[in-house]
């Protein structure tokens, strides 16, 4: 990461750019310029327009515009709203938590595997609970992968059973017990009303009831969840957008070698 004041070559920019102050841009540096869009439960209309406009008032957009508004149906509206925002962030003092260390190719995953544990690794996956999306997990474990990332059924050194979507807590423990599973993959999706988030935890109270929570690597996965709030949870590591097998299976083989399972 850069620090203080630099100037960004690529774009046309005439000003240096602060990042203890950095705020959106949109047609020039530091217009804060954003688009917010959301549904309100009233019919489309004037009146409709006008109580979009207040509202993106209220969350501090000045100047806001509705750009555009659809009715959904008779009793609902959906709007995108431009606006600008008065407010910046200090960039150099923004830490993430992040999953880290070397990513390693599916080839050397297969090495690392034979050279440090010697012998193939059972991976059990699933998306859990009442969530009923399957891409998630299927492109992280399925053999075809993901985006050009070949999915964990394919590594050489990895046992891979996906069990699909809806499958209770449960279930899941009940197989990685049957399996004597090394790593433990959750997909989730729906985080509506948090539902993630105690279903997350009641897995999490599961594994430490059958005594098994250490003696795996967890894993979590989802739009919605990050590294950060993984390990809040009790997971090992959390991984979001953009992460594919490689990520995962690289991460899981260090963990297990780190913590000599
Ligand atoms: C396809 C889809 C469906 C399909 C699912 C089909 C299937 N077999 O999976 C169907 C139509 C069934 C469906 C149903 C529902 N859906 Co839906 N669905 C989607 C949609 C359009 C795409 C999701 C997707 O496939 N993404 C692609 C995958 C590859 O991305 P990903 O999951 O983020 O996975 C990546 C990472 O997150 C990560 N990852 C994911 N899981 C894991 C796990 C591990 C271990 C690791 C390491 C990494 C990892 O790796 C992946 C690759 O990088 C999204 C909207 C959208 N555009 O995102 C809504 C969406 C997810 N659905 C939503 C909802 C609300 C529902 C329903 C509840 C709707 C309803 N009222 O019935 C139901 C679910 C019912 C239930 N019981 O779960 C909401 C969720 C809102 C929320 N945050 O809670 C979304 C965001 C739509 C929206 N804007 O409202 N849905």
């Amino acid at each position: 990461m850069s620090s203080g004041l630099y100037s960004k070559t690529q774009v046309n920019l005439d000003e240096k750019i602060d990042l203890r102050k950095i705020k959106p841009y949109g047609d020039t540096l530091n217009d804060g310029k954003v688009q917010v869009s959301f549904t309100l439960p009233v019919e489309d209309g004037d009146q409709a327009v006008e109580a979009a406009k207040l509202l993106a008032k209220k969350m501090g957009l000045e100047d806001p515009l509705v750009a555009h508004h659809k009715a959904l149906d008779k009793e609902f509206t959906f709007f995108v709203v431009y606006g600008s925002v008065g407010h910046c962030v200090n960039y150099e003092d923004i830490h993430v938590e992040a999953v880290g260390g070397e990513v390693l190719s599916m080839e050397e995953v297969s090495a690392f595997i034979k050279e440090h544990i010697g012998r193939k690794i059972r991976v059990l996956g699933a998306s859990t609970g009442t969530d009923a999306h399957t891409v998630g997990i299927d492109a992280i474990m399925n053999m075809k992968g993901f985006a050009g990332h070949y999915g964990l059924e394919r590594y050489e050194m990895l046992e891979a059973l996906n069990m699909g979507s809806q499958v209770t807590n449960e279930e899941f423990v009940e197989k990685a017990l049957a399996l004597n599973a090394d790593v433990l993959l959750v997909s989730q999706t729906v985080t509506q009303k948090n539902v993630h988030i105690d279903n997350l935890v009641h897995l999490v109270e599961l594994l430490e009831a059958e005594g098994i929570r250490d003696k795996v690597v967890l894993i979590c996965g989802g739009p919605r969840i990050s590294h950060e709030l993984a390990k809040e949870l009790g997971y090992d590591a959390g991984f979001g957008p953009g992460k594919y097998a490689d990520d995962v299976a690289s991460f899981a083989v260090h963990e297990m070698v780190r913590r000599g399972l």
